[in-house]
């Protein structure tokens, strides 16, 4: 399993080790790893070199420490593709989670100038200001912060916020939402990020911007979000010529 004169570093042999572990279901999600003294006597291996490959595999989101706990094997990543213009209740509900938003303020402003840019609208032009944690099972997987001009996007409620927006948009209100352009960069999650969607100082994020257009190309929302690095993958498929 652990092969000593091999050149490929002993840390890295472990983390694959442990990575195929979680893969056939010997680690299970939620379960706590075996101790560094369990790893050094069973490969007799040191210590270092345990932690070190521990250290990576919570970096790259497999696993995930608790403070005076120990280490844990973390959810499956959700792999989104990014063909198809879906919702995150759409999203959620097709992998079997219940989706859910949590949220953290929710009111009209006049738009700054980022957001004007975005929407194609005057500055100062009211806009819906809706930040909302969505929730996958009740996890925190991504913060969104959601720009709507409201005299397009009327009749906004906690209630119709806590639910479905493209559902209420296309259902209630019956526009056609068409296309969308988006941004992805990485990041570490900034002090807000980390509260609420409750992770770890110095973790990673993934930061989408997103400005979605109705049929007729009246961009109809900008959002800005964080999705957790850990808990998210993005996949397409390309083709050449
Ligand atoms: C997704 C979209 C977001 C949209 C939301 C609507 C990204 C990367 N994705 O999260 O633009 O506002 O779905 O979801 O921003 P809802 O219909 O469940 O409210």
């Amino acid at each position: 399993m652990i092969d000593k004169n091999s050149p490929i570093p002993i840390y890295h042999q472990l983390e694959e080790y442990i990575k195929a572990q979680i893969d056939n279901g010997d680690l299970q999600p939620d379960e706590a790893i075996p101790s560094e003294r369990v790893y050094a006597d069973m490969f007799q291996i040191s210590r270092m070199t345990i932690r070190q490959a521990l250290t990576n595999l919570v970096n790259d989101g497999y696993l995930y420490r608790q403070k005076g706990k120990g280490t844990f094997v973390n959810k499956k990543k959700v792999e989104q593709r990014l063909q198809g213009l879906t919702s995150f209740t759409e999203d959620m509900k097709e992998r079997g989670f219940t989706p859910g938003s949590r949220l953290v303020s929710f009111e009209i402003i006049p738009s700054g100038r980022e957001v004007a840019d975005r929407l194609k609208i005057s500055e100062n032009t009211p806009v819906y200001e809706i930040k909302r944690v969505r929730l996958a099972d009740n996890v925190p997987m991504a913060l969104e912060t959601t720009y709507l001009p409201a005299n397009l996007v009327k009749g906004l409620t906690e209630e119709i916020i806590n639910q479905s927006l493209y559902h209420y948009i296309e259902e209630k209100l019956s526009l056609t939402i068409h296309e969308a352009t988006q941004q992805i960069e990485a990041s570490i999650a900034k002090e807000q990020e980390l509260r609420l969607l409750e992770i770890e100082k110095g973790s990673p994020v993934l930061l989408i911007l997103r400005t979605s257009y109705l049929k007729d190309g009246t961009p109809f929302e900008f959002v800005k979000s964080a999705y957790r690095a850990d808990r998210y993958k993005f996949v397409h498929t390309m083709q050449r010529g």
